[in-house]
């Protein structure tokens, strides 16, 4: 392995969380004391970088804020904890084990995240380690879920669609499995794993990271067209199936570069599309990752936090210097990129038979909280589904969730429950409903400037009267909300999209392209529910009018000049 990041961040002006990384060995640092210290449900903000890597972040319940600190008392510190599961895949056992945990520490709930992932809130300090021992004994994690790390490889989730999508799935796991933290750090702090001496230098504990890890986060997702699900656009590597005549996987379209985190005002951060660089065949995607991972390791901006994402890796040195470098660690070069088609970015909802015989039900999951609240009771009814063990469980990348690989003779007991406890595949909610996505935000997350799971329901619920007015109820709209504008809930990719800007006020943003190829463009901005209203009201009218034969919300928001197209993550806010 090329020691070159150990090198040149040794040398190189470096942030002070690669300081961290470096002083923690391998991500011990001091959190098994940090966790024990029965003064504070705290950890200090050095452990708390380092605990990222574990999977979980500290947080406070920002709902109490003002009144602990009227009443001199520390934050109502928690902690959030991510589980991670390749391409959102478990068993009802493993389901199981989830509602468990978040019945004893998680509050009642359960979030499924735009990746595929599971989230518990509101875990306390002193909870942390049974929390995660408990995941760990049903064969889930939350190592890597978090932290500057490759993350959970996100993957269409229903592997019995055909065979493509099979063999796209045991790829997706396998990259995940080949790019995971070696370190013995997290058994040896959460399950009680036998010590490693330390090993500063010399010993390789971690062969495709090193010491200090990567500069940032990695996302890697693979879609199956004509599915694009996975948003592949918005991955640091996104790969796209490529399927012949035959309906046999030939390989994958490798495109890089995407992201979508940026900073309001500043023009030097901004979201990205991922640029295709090529064809590799199956048995050649784990090399083409790992040495992409690597490239980013070497070359990634390690001073700048805010500029250490992969997008600017690229855009700074040039697609064609990327191509070379990769082709020099290859030893042999990418083919050409091959054809495909995408029709949409979101979810099939209701049952499909798969390529097994088996059946596959996608609930609507509204902003993938699970719980129970009058008249639907998921969390309870998930519960009773699990119990009978008659299907896996399948996390969508737009927070849904698929109950999967259900037999004929049980079809019709799934379905009596299903309507016991309220659930839904959303057809009887408006399609603008069931194509959109909202991120935590407050109360959990810290950097949350406005509100968003919580709020966007009751947005959406003032929009429909007028779509129902219009003639829109079953056009197929894709609305996406964020607090903030790091785009956790991929915004920027959305037909209408509002990135939080203030308590109650957001940026407007319209163009996105329908099948997620395309970002936006800012409309309106700082406007409150009343202007968004009045902006939406002419806009959806005139598409309700004037739209071609078949032409989407997005497309016909640039034709009719409300917004210029972008073509390109440089030219977001121009
Ligand atoms: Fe995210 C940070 C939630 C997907 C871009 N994200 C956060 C934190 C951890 C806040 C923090 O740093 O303190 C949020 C925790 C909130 C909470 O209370 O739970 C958070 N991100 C989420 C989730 C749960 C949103 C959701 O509603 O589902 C998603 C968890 C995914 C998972 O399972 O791994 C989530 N985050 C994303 C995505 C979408 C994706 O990956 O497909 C993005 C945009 C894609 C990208 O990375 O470019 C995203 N999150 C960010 C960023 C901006 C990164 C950047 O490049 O600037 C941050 C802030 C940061 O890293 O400094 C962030
Ligand atoms: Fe928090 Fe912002 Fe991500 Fe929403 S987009 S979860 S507010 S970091």
């Amino acid at each position: 392995m090329s020691n070159n990041h150990l090198l040149s961040t040794n040398s190189a002006p470096h942030s002070d969380v690669e300081e961290i990384k470096r002083r923690t060995n391998y991500l011990r640092g001091n959190l098994e004391e940090a966790l024990k210290d029965p003064i504070t449900g705290a950890i200090t903000e050095d452990e708390n970088r380092l605990m990222k890597f574990h999977g979980s972040y500290m947080q406070d319940d920002r709902d109490l804020r003002n009144e602990r600190n009227k009443q001199k008392l520390e934050p109502a510190y928690q902690f959030m904890l991510r589980v991670r599961a390749a391409g959102g895949v478990v068993t009802s056992e493993q389901w199981l084990a989830m509602d468990s945990v978040a019945r004893k520490y998680g509050g009642d709930t359960i979030r499924l995240t735009t990746r595929q992932s599971f989230q518990l809130h509101g875990v306390i300090k002193w909870n942390l380690k049974k929390t995660i021992r408990e995941v760990n004994d049903a064969m889930l994690s939350t190592l890597a879920a978090c932290g500057d790390v490759n993350r959970n490889v996100m993957c269409n989730p229903n592997p019995y669609q055909s065979e493509v999508h099979e063999q796209v799935f045991e790829w997706a796991t396998k990259i995940s499995n080949h790019l995971d933290p070696q370190t013995r750090a997290y058994h040896e702090i959460w399950l009680d794993g036998e010590k490693v001496a330390d090993s500063q230098e010399g010993v390789e504990q971690e062969p495709i990271y090193g010491l200090v890890y990567l500069p940032r986060k990695f996302k890697i997702g693979i879609a199956v067209p004509p599915s694009n699900d996975v948003d592949v656009y918005s991955q640091d590597l996104g790969l796209i199936a490529i399927v012949d005549n035959e309906n046999k996987l030939q390989g994958f379209n490798v495109i890089v570069g995407g992201g979508m985190g940026m900073s309001h005002g500043d023009p030097k951060t901004y979201p990205q599309i991922a640029k295709s660089i090529g064809f590799c065949r199956p048995e050649q995607v784990i090399d083409v990752a790992e040495k992409i991972v690597t490239i980013q390791r070497d070359y990634g901006d390690r001073a700048v936090r805010k500029h250490a994402r992969f997008k600017y890796t690229i855009d700074d040195r040039g697609l064609e210097w990327f191509k070379d470098e990769l082709t020099n660690r290859l030893g042999w070069k990418l083919d050409e990129a091959k054809p495909f088609s995408f029709d949409h970015n979101g979810d099939r909802y209701g049952w499909v038979k798969g390529s097994n015989g088996k059946w596959h039900y996608t609930l609507f999951i509204q902003n993938g909280r699970i719980k129970d609240e009058e008249g639907l009771q998921l969390f309870t009814g998930l519960r009773e589904i699990a119990k009978l063990h008659i299907s896996d469980f399948r996390l969508t990348p737009n927070q849904n969730l698929i109950i999967g690989n259900v037999s004929t003779q049980k079809k019709k007991k799934l379905e009596e429950l299903l309507h016991t406890y309220g659930m839904t595949d959303g057809s009887y909610y408006t399609a603008l409903r069931r194509n959109s996505m909202a991120c935590v935000a407050l109360p959990t997350c810290g950097l949350a400037m406005a509100e968003s799971e919580r709020y966007l329901p009751s947005l959406i619920e003032k929009v429909e009267p007028m779509l129902k007015e219009i003639g829109l109820l079953e056009e197929d709209i894709v609305v996406r909300m964020t607090g903030c504008p790091n785009g956790c809930a991929r915004p920027m990719l959305a037909e209408l999209a509002f990135i939080g800007k203030a308590p109650g006020k957001y940026n407007m943003y319209l163009g996105g392209g329908f099948r997620g190829e395309r970002l936006n463009k800012l409309y309106k901005e700082n406007i409150g529910e009343a202007e968004i209203l009045d902006s939406l009201r002419p806009i959806l009218a005139r598409y309700a009018k004037e739209r071609n034969p078949g032409e989407h919300f997005g497309d016909f928001t640039i034709r009719a000049g409300y917004v210029k197209e972008t073509t390109d993550g440089m030219n977001f806010h121009a």
